[in-house]
């Protein structure tokens, strides 16, 4: 036994190809980098950093580096109905260069394991280089640029105010400050340190000459607060930023970037994926988007993309900070689309489904607090729409503050977040969460339902007055019935309602279970679920969007509210409800093969669930659709892999990291006897024969590590954190080991 255990621990060693968090060489064709030979001509061919509260994205010019910049928390609006406001940019850093001879060798890298961004290029025979990443534990955005020979480094740096307003600054650093119309006071502020060289202060600048080497910090933040009982005013911002940059300039860049390291790795590295590569994989990013295209997808784009989406969410939503929006935290626009607001018929949920997946449960706290600050701040709202009995109710669109567009009441929106609290205890959270945080609301919103559903026609419970985002049936004059985009006329029974409350109800009864908590509830909510209207067979075989069967099979709408039951909810699975699932596939498929980004990704997530990857994969496919940075159209991927709804809009890209590791790993079903049910490699596509994942989560706190070759599980590795009972399905065959709390089980095949 001792020997089979070793065996297996070597062959997942030799089959899992990463040496636990080592440093790739550059050339490495599996290194995590998206790579371009040219500087970013469009804000769609920068690339992202940030620290979960500032942002930029950095365009390597050679005769101009500018990083535009955001902080999470520039927003207009209010906590009012009809008062959202948008997300806002904050401003530009621009380093303007001395004219050189012409540049060659030029390549710019967003390293994602190290989170940086590396320019580098010759000219005349000096090198030059520049490396930028933003800092969560200095809480700054640094820039070093260095070259080859000395004293070559010159260049004047400004600050830019998107809103055109007049900083200040000395030889040191520059500043500004303003205040947006709701009374949102905002500052940022650059500080530059020269070796060798001299350093000038210019009309509207800082000017340094001849250096060896300069670093430039940035920082920006505003005097928001995500609290409400403090009505969201924090502290005055000036003050937090010169301290943070008064600090990076003491600790200086070497220090800095080696605790951002630290930082960063801590979270980037729990999880990753291996899938192969060719030669493809060493070109440049788009070169690698435009073979895909082609048909020839580079083995190593995929699990690019899937660790892409974790960078993404490790510098858009830390701890302490707002969710990411519909641009995570990168935007310049100042009417971005859809206000880069949250909105809960399903975006903003898909920006969270790979954090617990892929181990990054601490990037999944911003998503709940602001789900308990929305809670209380509709509880408490004047609005008498947003009134109650108990528990509480959104619109679809919801800003920082909780105030909203006023568009379309949002009814079982604040059951489906009610989700994300249970997913965070399920995933591995602890009991405190389960009982203080979660399980409040999942009883709040389980009361509210129980009171409002009503008898259907046939005796089902139903819910009385929804709509399927956003399209529905309208009867015409002559009696026949067309689906219209948009369409909210109120109906009972719409299986978007009911699938969601079923999935509220169910995680009741298990949470009030574990808890030993309000028995009497849960029988009477056990009774109500039983009762409900479930999923229907319509007429040509698919489910049933509506109560009636008025689904039209040539219908293309993006949204896949009826099928919630597959994904993210668990009442359709292959095993369980096969008939259902059949009838899933069905709608699916008229649904077409094509869509915006995050329906395409959601779709992988679908199917993944159904058990098929090769399907799971064309949805895939068509999302690495290459789509250009200037004037592009139609859904697919920008030069810097940022997902195109159109226009750019992130769900997508956090959507697909969660549907790759859906097809790897599936934990949301449990047996009668209480037992996870975890399958592993449930929907392996045909062409991903061999390959290896390491760090992905379970339900139940389980991380797994993963090999497999031709199609067919090698080894495994399983740790358990709460002891929990599980069955664990790999290569047709089922195993039953007793995993004691804080021990692993090692599988070979
Ligand atoms: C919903 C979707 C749109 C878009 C918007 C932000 O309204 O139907 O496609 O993603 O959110």
């Amino acid at each position: 036994m001792r020997l089979r255990f070793s065996f297996a621990v070597r062959t997942l060693a030799l089959c899992v190809a990463f040496a636990a968090g080592g440093a790739r060489a550059a050339r490495d064709p599996e290194a995590h980098e998206l790579r371009y030979t040219e500087p970013a001509a469009e804000w769609l061919e920068a690339l992202p950093i940030g620290n979960g509260r500032t942002g930029a994205m950095v365009f390597g010019g050679i005769l101009e580096e500018r990083l535009q910049f955001n902080e999470q928390t520039l927003v207009t609006g209010s906590s009012k109905t009809g008062d959202n406001g948008a997300y806002q940019p904050f401003g530009n850093l621009r380093l303007t260069f001395e004219k050189r001879p012409e540049a060659s060798d030029y390549e710019r890298v967003l390293d994602l394991d190290a989170a940086t961004v590396r320019v580098s290029f010759r000219s005349a025979r000096v090198r030059f280089e520049r490396e930028v990443f933003a800092s969560r534990p200095d809480d700054v955005i640094a820039l070093r640029l260095t070259s080859s020979d000395r004293g070559q480094i010159s260049f004047v740096v400004r600050l830019e105010d998107a809103r055109g307003g007049k900083g200040t600054g000395d030889r040191q650093g520059l500043t500004f400050q303003g205040t947006l119309p709701n009374g949102m006071n905002y500052a940022a502020g650059v500080r530059v340190v020269a070796n060798g060289g001299t350093v000038t202060r210019e009309a509207d600048g800082i000017r340094v000459t001849t250096a060896d080497s300069a670093t430039v910090f940035l920082d920006a933040t505003t005097d928001f607060d995500k609290a409400p009982e403090l009505n969201f005013k924090g502290q005055p911002p000036l003050p937090a930023i010169t301290q943070h940059l008064d600090n990076a300039v003491r600790r200086g860049f070497d220090e800095i970037r080696k605790s951002h390291l630290a930082d960063h790795q801590a979270l980037y590295r729990r999880c990753s994926l291996d899938l192969g590569h060719s030669a493809e994989s060493m070109l440049p990013t788009p070169k690698r988007l435009a073979a895909a295209a082609r048909g020839d997808m580079d083995p190593a784009l995929p699990s690019l993309l899937f660790h892409y989406g974790r960078y993404l969410l490790i510098a858009s939503s830390r701890p302490g900070g707002l969710p990411a929006n519909l641009q995570g935290i990168w935007n310049d626009s100042p009417k971005p689309a859809w206000n880069s607001t949250y909105t809960t018929n399903i975006n903003l949920q898909m920006n969270y489904w790979p954090a617990e997946l892929t181990g990054l449960p601490e990037c999944h706290r911003p998503m709940l607090d602001w789900i308990s600050n929305l809670a209380a701040v509709t509880a408490a709202s004047e609005d008498p729409k947003l009134k109650v009995p108990v528990g509480w109710i959104s619109y679809s669109t919801h800003n920082a503050f909780g105030g909203n567009t006023a568009w379309a009441l949002h009814m079982p929106g604040s059951a489906w977040l009610s989700q994300h609290l249970w997913e965070a205890y399920d995933f591995g959270g602890s009991r405190g969460f389960l009982e203080h945080r979660a399980y409040p609301q999942l009883r709040a919103l389980s009361e509210l339902w129980l009171g409002r559903l009503v008898a259907g026609p046939d005796g089902t419970l139903i819910t009385p007055d929804g709509w399927s985002p956003e399209h529905g049936p309208v009867r015409q004059d002559d009696g026949t019935i067309v689906l219209k985009e948009g369409d909210r006329t109120p109906l009972p029974g719409v299986s978007y309602d009911q699938q969601i409350v079923h999935d509220l109800f169910s995680r009741f009864i298990t949470a009030s279970a574990v808890l030993n908590q309000d028995a009497e509830l849960r029988a009477k909510v056990e009774t109500a679920r039983a009762r409900m209207l479930g999923p229907k067979i319509g007429r040509w075989g698919q489910i049933q969007e509506w109560m009636e069967d008025v689904d039209q099979q040539t219908n293309k709408h993006r949204h896949n509210s009826h099928l919630f039951a597959v994904y993210p909810g668990r009442q359709i699975t292959p095993d369980g409800t096969p008939a259902l699932a059949e009838a899933a596939k069905v709608s699916l498929k008229a649904r077409g093969p094509d869509s915006t980004g995050w329906s395409l990704a959601w779709r992988m997530n679908i199917w993944a669930r159904l058990h098929d990857g090769d399907s799971a994969l064309e949805c895939l496919k068509r999302l690495l659709k290459p789509v250009p940075a200037a004037g592009g159209k139609g859904s697919g991927t920008y030069p810097n892999l940022f997902g195109a709804h159109p226009p750019f809009q992130i769900d997508s890209n956090f959507g697909a990291t969660a549907g790759i590791a859906e097809m790897l790993l599936q934990s949301h079903e449990t047996g009668t006897d209480g037992k996870r049910e975890l399958r592993v490699l449930p929907a392996l596509p045909k062409g991903w024969k061999t390959g290896s994942v390491r760090g992905l989560r379970a339900r139940g706190a389980f991380t797994l590590d993963v090999g497999w070759s031709d199609g067919q599980v090698i080894a495994l590795r399983i740790r358990s954190e709460r002891g929990e009972a599980v069955r664990i399905h790999v290569n047709g065959k089922v195993l039953e080991p007793e995993i004691a709390a804080g021990s692993s089980f090692q599988w070979v095949r």
